[in-house]
């Protein structure tokens, strides 16, 4: 689909190196409005501004502290990782996933990463399919 054309070119205009604020952190801080479906002092998650799923919700961390994507992790993140796992069960729960969803975490430009604020996609409500595109 086009939606899905334009989040691609997004992808690849996107810079991987680049650490300065991304708009998660307008999120975080009720800059810019956002449908915030759970919140504790830790973790962010909101509903994804172009769903690609009946349910599609972004679990970030309120701070970013390194973690651009996925392959900037170190030891320092552990508990962080932990918890935004643990977000995204309870927010499928939330929602009334009980059939399943999916977690993914794009990286990097051949993973279609766009916003270099670490990101759990939780999507579901539909029957998903393998492999992704
Ligand atoms: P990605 O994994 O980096 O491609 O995911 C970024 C997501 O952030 C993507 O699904 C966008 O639709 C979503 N998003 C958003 O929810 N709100 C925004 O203001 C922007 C992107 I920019």
């Amino acid at each position: 689909t086009a939606a899905m054309a334009s989040e691609k070119e997004a992808a690849l205009a996107a810079s991987p190196s680049d650490d300065s604020p991304t708009i998660f952190d307008k999120i975080i801080n009720k800059q810019i409005p956002a449908n915030i479906v759970y919140e504790d002092e830790h973790v962010l998650a909101f509903r994804d501004i172009s769903p690609q799923a009946p349910t599609h919700i972004l679990v970030i961390p309120k701070l970013r502290n390194g973690l651009t994507g996925i392959s900037k992790a170190e030891e320092k993140h552990f508990e962080i990782l932990g918890r935004l796992l643990y977000t995204a069960k309870i927010v499928a729960k939330q929602e009334g996933l009980d059939d399943g969803f999916r977690l993914v975490i794009n990286d990097g430009p051949s993973g279609c990463q766009s916003v270099y604020h670490l990101h759990i996609h939780l999507l579901g409500g539909r029957q998903m399919n393998w492999p992704p595109g």
